[in-house]
Parts: C-alpha cells; sequence; structure tokens
C-alpha cells in the first residue's frame, strides 16, 4: 500500500485543477486514497443537541439564531443538565459514537463554560464522544475545556476569506483562526469545515479547502456541509449549489485531507440517497445522525438506517481508547 505524504502546502491553484478534472479522475482518486487510510464501508455518526437556542449576537447570514434576522425560531436558555443527559442516553442507543452539543453564543461567558463542562463530563460517563461548539473561545477556556476532558471543539472557517465579508460582519475571518489555534494548542481534537451552496464560487470553496489543509495538522473532523435556506435570513434564496459540484468538493476535501474524517453533514434532507451514495464514494464518512440537526430537520433515522442498509455501511463505534473500532449499525 503506498500512502501519499500528507501536505500543507497546497497552492490554490492546484486545488482549483483538482476541481476541474474529468470527474471519474477526481472521483477515482478520492476513492483511492479513501481506501487507503479508511474502512470504505466505514462511517461514524455523531448526534446533535442546541443546548442554547436563538438570541445570538452574531450575524452570519446562514443561520436562524442570529438576533440580527427575523426567523420563527424558539429561542431557549441554556438546557437543564438531565435534559442533556437524557437526549445524549436517546442518541448512544441508536448508536451515535458522539455527541456533539450546540450553543448560539458569540463566545461562552466563563460561568456558562462552567455549566457546559457538567454536561461535558456527564455525557463522558455515558462512553460516548464529546464535541461542542460554543463560539470564540481564548487560550483558558480552551486549556480548561481540554482538562476537562472534551474530545472535539467544532468551530468551522465556514467559507473562504475572500467571501467571508458576504457572509458575516461581526467577527473576522482571522477571529476564527484565532479559535482555532487555542483549541490546537490545548490539544483538543478540531472539528472545522464549512457550508457550501451560499453563493460562493468554484474559487471559493478551493479557497476554504485550502485553508483547511494547509492547517498543520490537519482538522481531525471537517464538516461539510450545504446550505440549509431559512426563511428569514439573507442567505434564503440563494442559488443552490449543483450535486455534482458537491460531491466534487467532498472529494477534493478527502484529496487534501486522507486521514481527517469529512462529515457530510447539513443539508443531506435534501439530498436523494443516490447524492448520499455518491459522497460517501468521494470519501465522506461520518454524518450527523438523528432527525434534528440544531434547529431543522435533519434525515429521518430510519431513513438513514436503510440508506445504510443499501449500501453496506457500517457505523464505527468508539472502544474505550476512543478509537473506531466496525460494529453493525443496527446492532
Ligand atoms: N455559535 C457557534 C458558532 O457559530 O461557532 C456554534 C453553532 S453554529 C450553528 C455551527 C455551524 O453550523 C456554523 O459555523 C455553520 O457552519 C453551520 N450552520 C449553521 N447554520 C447553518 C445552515 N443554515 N446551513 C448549513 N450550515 C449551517
Ligand atoms: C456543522 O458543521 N454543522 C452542524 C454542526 N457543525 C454544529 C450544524 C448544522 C446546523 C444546520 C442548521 C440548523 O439546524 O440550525
Ligand atoms: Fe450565532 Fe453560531 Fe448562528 Fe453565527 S452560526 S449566528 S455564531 S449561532
Amino acid at each position: 500500500m503506498t500512502q501519499q505524504a500528507t501536505r500543507h502546502d497546497w497552492k490554490l491553484e492546484e486545488i482549483s485543477d483538482l476541481f476541474r478534472r474529468p470527474f471519474n479522475d477526481l472521483i477515482f482518486q478520492a476513492h483511492s486514497i479513501h481506501r487507503e487510510y479508511h474502512d470504505p464501508n466505514e462511517v461514524q455518526i455523531s448526534s446533535l443537541l442546541s443546548i442554547k437556542t436563538g438570541a445570538c449576537a452574531e450575524d452570519c447570514g446562514y443561520c436562524s439564531q442570529s438576533s440580527h434576522h427575523k426567523t420563527d425560531i424558539e429561542r431557549e436558555r441554556l438546557l437543564p443538565l438531565e435534559e442533556v443527559i437524557e437526549k445524549a442516553q436517546i442518541a448512544r442507543n441508536n448508536g451515535s459514537s458522539r455527541f456533539c452539543m450546540g450553543a448560539a453564543w458569540r463566545n461562552p461567558t466563563d460561568k456558562s463554560l462552567e455549566k457546559v463542562i457538567e454536561m461535558i463530563s456527564a455525557v463522558k460517563d455515558l462512553g460516548m464522544e464529546t464535541c461542542v461548539t460554543l463560539g470564540m473561545l481564548t487560550q483558558q477556556q480552551s486549556e480548561r475545556l481540554k482538562e476537562a476532558g472534551l474530545d472535539y471543539y467544532n468551530h468551522n472557517l465556514d467559507t473562504s476569506p475572500e467571501f467571508y465579508g458576504n457572509v458575516i460582519t461581526t467577527r473576522t475571518f482571522k477571529d476564527r483562526l484565532d479559535t482555532l489555534s487555542h483549541i490546537r494548542d490545548s490539544g483538543i481534537n478540531i472539528c472545522s469545515g464549512g457550508i457550501l451552496g451560499m453563493g460562493e464560487t468554484s474559487t471559493d470553496r478551493a479557497s476554504m479547502l485550502q485553508q483547511l489543509a494547509n492547517m498543520n495538522p490537519h482538522p481531525e473532523s471537517v464538516p461539510i456541509n450545504m446550505l440549509v435556506q431559512i426563511e428569514g435570513t439573507p442567505l434564503h434564496g440563494a442559488e443552490k449549489i449543483d450535486p455534482i459540484e458537491f460531491a466534487k468538493s467532498i472529494a477534493v476535501a478527502r484529496i487534501l485531507m486522507p486521514k481527517s474524517q469529512v462529515r457530510l453533514s447539513a443539508g443531506r434532507h435534501e439530498m436523494s440517497d443516490e447524492m448520499q451514495a455518491l459522497c460517501f464514494f468521494a470519501g465522506a464518512n461520518s454524518i450527523f445522525y438523528g432527525e434534528k440537526l440544531l434547529t431543522t430537520d435533519n434525515c429521518e433515522t430510519n431513513d438513514d438506517l436503510a440508506l445504510f442498509d443499501r449500501l453496506g455501511i457500517h457505523a464505527a463505534e468508539v472502544d474505550e481508547q476512543s478509537e473506531f473500532k466496525a460494529s453493525a449499525c443496527s446492532s
């Protein structure tokens, strides 16, 4: 087996060339790399829970939870610990190996961070991996989360540095990079990716992937979301991304970051089984599972199980050393 060297010096033009390759050549290359590094029939599944919903000070143009937009979500304060444990237990019983808790904050206060830490400890006690996404963090807060045993922190770049200002104005691209470097320095695994279908160009998609691929080490998890269009947000009505271009983006992410988990994230609800199958072939090897994402619908769990069954895919499971091992998805 000839594993290619993992690179962190990708030029934008090289990545754009990958996007310009004939589809079959690109997908073949991505799938070949995928097989070298991963079990091609294994997909890791995480479940999401919004632990604090809405009234967010940021103006992210895609988001239902920004106080800058008029959407019809119900605001909720930080959930009680018992409710979080109950939801995590359900997710574990449904086969999720990781529980990801999201809060609509620009950044957490130290006081609310301690409450989230209680949640992290309780979820870890259930034998699940933990992930949180709470907005910007200081170095000290990252270290506190590491000390509490957090496995992953999700903080997306969202889009290219060039397109970023069209989507968010209340924090900068550099703010995001700073939070990511605090997470990296504190030793927590990074989950970072972006959203496609916000009106960005193919060069923007290449540029966002360049930013991720030139991080050293690569983010351990790379969520690729397809915009879920939400009425009342500025990006409602944005031109939808061509499914083939979306699958190509998954393939390019797999080629650039061979060892990472590439997560087929938001937007699966609007994807056909065939499009999801193509994304798995192109190198996606994790999903969000469960009927809700944060505030919007995800695929029905029975539909996911039926798709896994049709494709002969099994879910990855965590063992005591937090390493993935195969298990039947329905067991
Ligand atoms: N407030 C925190 C933050 O922004 O870092 C955490 C929660 S935020 C909802 C997590 C990520 O979900 C965003 O960075 C974005 O990439 C993704 N996301 C949010 N709304 C989305 C939508 N409508 N469609 C696709 N992805 C979305
Ligand atoms: C990520 O990249 N996608 C997830 C997770 N990280 C937190 C969130 C998707 C949110 C989709 C819109 C919603 O449900 O509000
Ligand atoms: Fe707030 Fe996160 Fe939504 Fe942006 S994506 S408005 S930071 S909850």
